[in-house]
Parts: C-alpha cells; structure tokens; sequence
C-alpha cells in the first residue's frame, strides 16, 4: 500500500507535484482538497497536515514535506534514477538550482501582487472609495509591479531562446517547477502574442504523457487570472 501522500489543493500549485509524482512512476495516493468558494482559500483541514496550511505539501510515512521546491528537491533525491535531476558540479545543475528557487522566490511573489491588486479593484466597495483604491492599484502597477513582472517574462524568454529547456537540452524538474510559473502568467499574458519562447514551452510540456496523467487525476485545472 502506499504510504506517500499528496494533499492536493484544487486548480494550486499541488498540480506539478502530481506532474512530477506521475513523471517519477512511483506509487502515491492523492487527498483532495477544496478551495472556500468565496475567499478561494485552503481548508482548515490542511492545518492539521502542516502549520501553514498550504498545498502542496506531501506526507511520506513519518515526514511530512511542504513547500514545492523543498518537495520536488525531496522527490527527485529519492525516487528519481538520474533522469530529472543534472549531474552534480555540472553548470546544468546550478541552473536546476536556481530555477528551483526562482520560480518561488522571485516570479511567484509577482503573480500573487497581481492576483491581490486584482482582488481589489474588483472587491464591492463603497463608491467614494473607488477611486482611491483604483489609485493605489495604479500606482503599485506602474510604479513595480508592470516593469519587474515585463523584466522576469523577458528574461524567462531569453532563457528559452537559448536552450530547449531552462537548465539545458534536457528535461529536468526544475521544467516542473517553472511550469506552475508560467501557467501563472498565461492568464495574466498573451504569451503566444508577446513570449512565442514561454508559450511554445507550455505546449511542449501539455503534450506530455506524465503531465497530461497528472491533470487527469488532479480533475479540472483552471487558475485565477488578475493582471
Ligand atoms: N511557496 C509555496 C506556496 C504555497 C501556496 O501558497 N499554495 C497555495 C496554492 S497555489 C495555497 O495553498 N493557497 C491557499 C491559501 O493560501 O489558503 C509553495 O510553492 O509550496
């Protein structure tokens, strides 16, 4: 019986720990967890797996691992043969390294400043109050928010003008890792228009068999958008 657990979060991050568990042909079961419909926020019930609450996070007998780079880094470690992980010393292993980071450390906190100035321009508010949270929206985006998340797409786009894949000509986790990022983007983007490099990266990755066994067993996976 299987004793690695996934606590999968409806339309998260989780998705590409499914991916990676499907990638890696290791027996798992998935616990599913739903979103409140208003706030979109994570049960309480997942307080009970680790303190913050959050998905992914994975439970493998006695360990309980949360955080995706910390996740992916633990899965490839133990159950991956070598194929989804550069050699060690190789400059293709500091770029797994930092691609692991990255998409966590630096893209994602965008796309949730996105998300939330989204959420306010949009929440029900009293009319005298608009205009001045319209303002503050404004002034966070053109002030931060619109140049640094042009920098991170232009720089991702460089990256994969110059390689099949971020650490290389192979596949490796850290793809994983940066797909949830890019997903992230396209529905704030028009990568096809704007990043051809990016939106050719999510069609190759869509097309493959492991993740599209993740998406059929994680059920239907749509993000929030909010530019
Ligand atoms: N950096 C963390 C972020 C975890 C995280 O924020 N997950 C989101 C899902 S995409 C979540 O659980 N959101 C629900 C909530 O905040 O209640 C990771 O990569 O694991």
């Amino acid at each position: 019986m299987a004793t690695l657990t996934l606590h999968h979060l409806e339309n998260s991050r989780s998705q590409r720990i499914l991916w990676l568990l499907e990638e890696l042909g290791i027996d798992y079961e998935i616990k599913f967890y739903t979103r409140d419909p208003e706030t979109k926020l994570a049960p309480a019930e997942l307080l009970a797996i680790h303190p913050l609450g959050k998905s992914p996070v994975i439970t493998d007998g006695d360990l309980t691992v949360a955080e995706s780079g910390a996740i992916v880094e633990y899965l490839v470690s133990k159950y991956d043969n070598g194929r989804l992980l550069p050699a060690e010393g190789t400059p293709e292993r500091l770029a797994y390294t930092y691609w692991l980071h990255y998409a966590e450390g630096t893209f994602m906190p965008l796309m949730i400043l996105s998300l939330i100035m989204h959420r306010i321009e949009t929440a029900p508010m009293p009319f005298f109050v608009k205009p001045i949270a319209r303002g503050i929206v404004a002034k966070v985006r053109g002030g931060y928010l619109g140049a640094n998340t042009k920098l991170n797409l232009d720089y991702m786009e460089a990256a994969l003008g110059k390689s099949t894949w971020f650490c290389g000509d192979e596949f490796t986790a850290a793809d994983i890792q940066m797909s949830f990022a890019l997903e992230a983007a396209e529905v704030r983007t028009n990568l096809s228009a704007e990043y051809p490099h990016l939106a050719e990266f999510l069609q190759r990755i869509r097309a493959m068999p492991a993740y599209q066994a993740g998406i059929e067993k994680g059920g239907p996976y749509a993000l929030m958008g909010g530019d």
